[in-house]
């Protein structure tokens, strides 16, 4: 039974889920996914945040990267190199299994939902990974030279391009999943974590899809959302960079601004820059490095959760 939802995108996002998932008992966290990022590379069905989610909470995920698979190999890649293939976009050899073996389930009808539940099982995950839904939404991103596709903009020309405008296309006509659909009124649940992942990129195709804004408003358990900007700045990743192109100010303002009216708290590592009115800020060390870390910022956005819960709503 899920306790606690999450919603997650890239390698920030999964440092929490992974500090939830060691700090409550097996089964209570559910974290919903962005793939928004999804996209078709070498006749592959490439899925980066869910697999960046399944390498992270089965120990597998590359601890330099945080993306692909720890000591995977490259021979593959540099086969393709030598044929002349597209290699802009790294696929390690036991990576490349999940792809082929996603592509192929996809192909024979399954849904994405399910080949993922799968997936984590096979890897022996307790906790459940959900991409947001089962269609199709791509983020894209409108730069000087027009629009680009998401990986194309962030792998292949690594976030140079200026962004003036984000799109997910398809969200309005894709489905929620379950858990997502059900959250404003779910028996039992203890909160909502929106995890520290880039705010636009990463959470923002989940809140775009139809009735995720209102769930959120009207859920019953806290919601707590985590900053990703830490010392003024982005950990890692175009965050900071991002922000300023779309005319916010770098700070943990904006990302209050983009949660507005969804979070009771969000938590930030310094609220010094922080404008009265917005959501409770509540100050506590967000930058996970270490794996006591991640426990740590588990623990208190759980107690921050209960102390909400627990306190009379205004
Ligand atoms: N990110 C990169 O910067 N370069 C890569 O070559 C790359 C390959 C890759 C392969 C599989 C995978 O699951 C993720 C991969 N990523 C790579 C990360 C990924 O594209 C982004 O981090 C996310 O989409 C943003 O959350």
């Amino acid at each position: 039974m899920t306790s606690v939802l999450a919603l997650t995108g890239g390698v920030g996002g999964a440092k929490l889920a992974l500090g939830l998932a060691r700090v409550l008992p097996p089964g209570e966290l559910t974290c919903v996914v962005n793939t928004g990022d999804d996209f078709r590379h070498l006749g592959l069905d490439i899925s980066p945040d869910i697999d960046t989610l399944l390498y992270t909470l089965a120990g597998l995920a590359d601890p330099v990267h945080g993306w692909g698979r720890r000591d995977d190999t490259a021979t593959f890649m540099q086969a393709l190199t030598a044929l002349g293939g597209a290699t802009w976009f790294h696929l390690g050899d036991a990576d490349l299994a999940m792809h082929v073996e996603r592509t192929h389930r996809l192909a024979a009808g399954h849904s994405l939902v399910a080949i993922s539940d799968d997936m984590r099982r096979r890897l022996g995950i307790a906790q459940r990974v959900v991409p947001m839904c089962n269609e199709a939404v791509r983020t894209r991103v409108r730069t000087a030279e027009g629009w680009l596709a998401f990986q194309d903009y962030f792998v292949r020309r690594r976030c140079e391009p200026a962004v003036r405008e984000l799109e997910y296309l398809g969200a309005d006509a894709a489905t929620p999943v379950r858990e997502l659909q059900t959250l404003a009124t779910q028996p039992g649940l203890r909160a909502v974590v929106i995890c520290p992942s880039n705010p636009f990129l990463s959470i923002g195709p989940v809140l775009a899809l139809r009735g995720v804004r209102e769930a959120l408003a009207r859920c019953t358990a806290p919601v707590i959302a985590v900053s990703p900007i830490v010392a003024g700045g982005a950990v890692k990743g175009p965050t900071a960079k991002l922000m300023g192109e779309l005319g916010f100010e770098v700070g943990h303002a904006a990302v209050a601004a983009h949660y507005a009216g969804l979070v009771d708290a969000l938590l930030v590592d310094d609220d010094s820059g922080c404008a009265p009115g917005q959501a409770p800020w509540i100050t506590a060390p967000t930058l996970m490095q270490t794996l006591e870390d991640r426990e740590r910022l588990a623990r208190c956005v759980l107690d921050i959760a209960d102390r909400l819960a627990a306190a009379p709503r205004p």
